[in-house]
């Protein structure tokens, strides 16, 4: 077990991982070689220590406990630090990138002292792929280590590719809390207040630099910060795209495969359309990622794409064999969950799930908690799973192709009980850009701090894009241009509208894909559609509801076109836009002028 300093080539590395170790003062520095041993020897420390507790109803898998007040990702105390603020934008926390590391310099001197720092080598996409991006992440977590085992690809192959003078992005993490000599652990340490927390990019230097947090994309540097801060502004500056989008197959009855990439705000339910159970006879779904698309023009000059992780960090309340059978299946073992309810039977338990509260549980907290006396959730509604991709039934037997997949349909969506209907078809790419970059949702609860309602969240990228936001969208429309004919059809959902009532109207979940039927059928013209202000709508008649209880009523509601509602939206998607100033796309500007005047017709 551990990977042999000794063996590894790269000096540059070496250094940097001494530069680090001098400066942080861990006890001893571990190479990680990625091996089931060394994730099981870790884990068992961890049990032993009291940090994580086994699940006798699930093998191989345990729960943590969070601290309570490191949650979720901390977007105020994330930053992009470019050398002009300009380049960070107007939707990025921006510092200098000298003053940042001075602070940040500040608070790591000594910061792992006690502690062991793992050196994690790790490869986003498959190992050796020419798309793939090597990653280098020390941390003095093993939480982290082993988390990175399931959503990355961790080891020694990884750093056989590197060699002597390999490309790696330098990823530093420390939870921020050092121990003193004889000092017992806490069972989740981090840094004491919030305002000590910093999860910093430098894009122009490819580096990223994070304090203070475990938890979740503020701890694992491969997901958020490397996948799509980092990669997102790498890709811009190459010529590709990195998303904050799922990746799936839909196979018809005849065979014909179609590759939908779909960008949803955190906790729309991207999980859960990733793995999609269709409801209509016949079609089929397959799964290739659930986050996040690295997507590159392929050979023919299509739009290609692969999952860059390995695994799935997912929301688990809400998850249930009703909303998410595939994802029930793939934390069956080997899973990590972190901030779910504990049974007496040694299960994980969370609300919206498959059962109904037992009379004991322990809560998130670790206090005892019952549905009579019971005064908050039982598993905090940030709750995570952490599971290996390749367990989920649905797995398309090509996720790990690094050719990827080419992509025929764009998805955008958001959280909206109102005005947004369930799917439009935009008539353009210009048009398809405006719709994604005017997205909004209502707010959840997989981030710190947020104000409720609705909030722009154009692609799904506030909280991820690597630089100024009016540039991502500039880049979103270059794109379209290098595509030209092979550009992937673009279109928008809602599944959350409401009624007066407050309920659901679309049932959601399985019966999503009565509405991919729909594009597929839109992108081989085999359908008519509406031509509306705000783009094509279905024809109801074409929509396959058989089986389905919805009423003719309701169908008129989610396909309406709520004019004066998107009129009183117009003005605070342009003062969003204004925002970018100068870097406003010119394209994007005569869009919603396209829209304004095609509501007041
Ligand atoms: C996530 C998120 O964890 O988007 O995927 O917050
Ligand atoms: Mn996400």
């Amino acid at each position: 077990m551990a990977l042999d300093a000794n063996s590894v080539k790269h000096d540059q590395l070496k250094k940097w991982v001494n530069e680090v170790a001098e400066m942080c003062q861990p006890d001893a520095i571990y190479w990680c070689d990625g091996s089931k041993e060394e994730y099981d020897t870790l884990m068992k420390e961890m049990i032993a220590s009291g940090a994580a507790t086994p699940l006798a109803k699930r093998p191989n898998s345990v729960l943590f406990r969070s601290h309570p007040s490191d949650v979720a990702r901390v977007e105020n105390r994330t930053y992009i630090s470019t050398t002009k603020q300009e380049d960070a934008g107007p939707t990025n926390n921006w510092m200098a990138p000298d003053e940042l590391k001075a602070a940040m310099k500040k608070l790591y001197k000594g910061c792992m002292k006690g502690r062991t720092m793992y050196v994690i080598p790790f490869s986003m996409g498959p190992v050796g792929s020419p798309i793939a991006k090597i990653g280098i992440e020390l941390t003095d977590s093993a939480y982290v280590v082993c988390n990175m085992h399931i959503m990355t690809r961790v080891g020694t192959s990884v750093i056989d590719v590197l060699g002597a003078d390999g490309e790696y992005i330098p990823c530093l993490h420390t939870v921020g809390s050092p121990l003193e000599p004889g000092q017992a652990d806490s069972t989740w340490p981090c840094a004491a207040s919030i305002d000590d927390k910093y999860i910093s990019h430098f894009p122009e230097e490819n580096l990223i630099w994070s304090y203070g947090s475990g938890y979740g994309g503020n701890a694992l540097l491969g997901k958020k910060c490397l996948a799509l801060r980092i990669a997102s502004a790498m890709a811009k500056r190459e010529g590709w795209m990195a998303e904050h989008m799922l990746i799936l197959r839909l196979i018809s009855p005849e065979g014909k495969k179609y590759h939908i990439a779909a960008a949803f705000p955190s906790a729309c339910g991207k999980t859960n359309l990733a793995m999609l159970e269709s409801t209509v006879e016949g079609w089929k779904v397959e799964c290739i990622g659930d986050d996040i698309a690295w997507m590159k023009l392929g050979p023919n000059g299509e739009l290609r794409a692969i999952n860059p992780e390995a695994g799935f960090f997912g929301v688990a309340p809400g998850t249930s064999y009703k909303s998410n059978p595939m994802a029930m299946d793939s934390i069956r073992e080997n899973a990590i969950f972190t901030n779910c309810a504990l049974t007496d039977d040694g299960n994980i338990w969370w609300e919206d799930g498959d059962t109904k509260a037992p009379a004991h549980l322990v809560d998130w907290k670790g206090n005892d908690w019952s549905p009579e006396t019971k005064e908050a959730p039982a598993a905090h509604p940030n709750a995570r799973f952490t599971a290996p991709a390749s367990q989920c039934p649905v797995i398309c037997p090509d996720w790990e192709d690094p050719n990827g997949v080419e992509i025929d349909i764009l998805l955008f969506g958001g959280r909206r009980t109102t005005t947004i209907p369930l799917v439009t078809q935009a008539v353009s790419w210009e048009h398809g850009v405006f719709m994604g970059a005017s997205a909004g949702s209502e707010t959840t609860a997989a981030a710190i701090g947020l104000k409720a309602g609705v909030r722009r969240d154009p692609f799904a990228m506030i909280p991820f894009c690597g630089y100024n936001m009016g540039d991502y969208i500039q880049h979103w429309f270059d794109m379209g241009d290098k595509l030209g004919s092979k550009a992937p059809k673009m279109f928008y959902v809602n599944w959350f509208r409401k009624d007066a009532n407050g309920k659901f109207i679309w049932p959601g979940f399985g019966d999503n894909s009565r509405v991919l039927k729909w594009m597929c059928e839109r992108i081989e013209g085999k359908v008519d559609a509406v031509e509306t202000a705000i783009g094509f709508l279905p024809k109801v008649e074409d929509l396959d509801l058989s089986g389905l209880k919805v009423t003719d009523e309701q169908m008129k509601e989610l396909l309406t076109v709520d004019a004066e509602a998107w009129k009183a939206e117009l003005p605070e998607i342009n003062e969003f836009f204004n925002k970018f100033g100068d870097r406003y796309p010119a394209k994007l500007k005569k869009e919603i002028e396209r829209l304004t005047a095609n509501l007041s017709k």
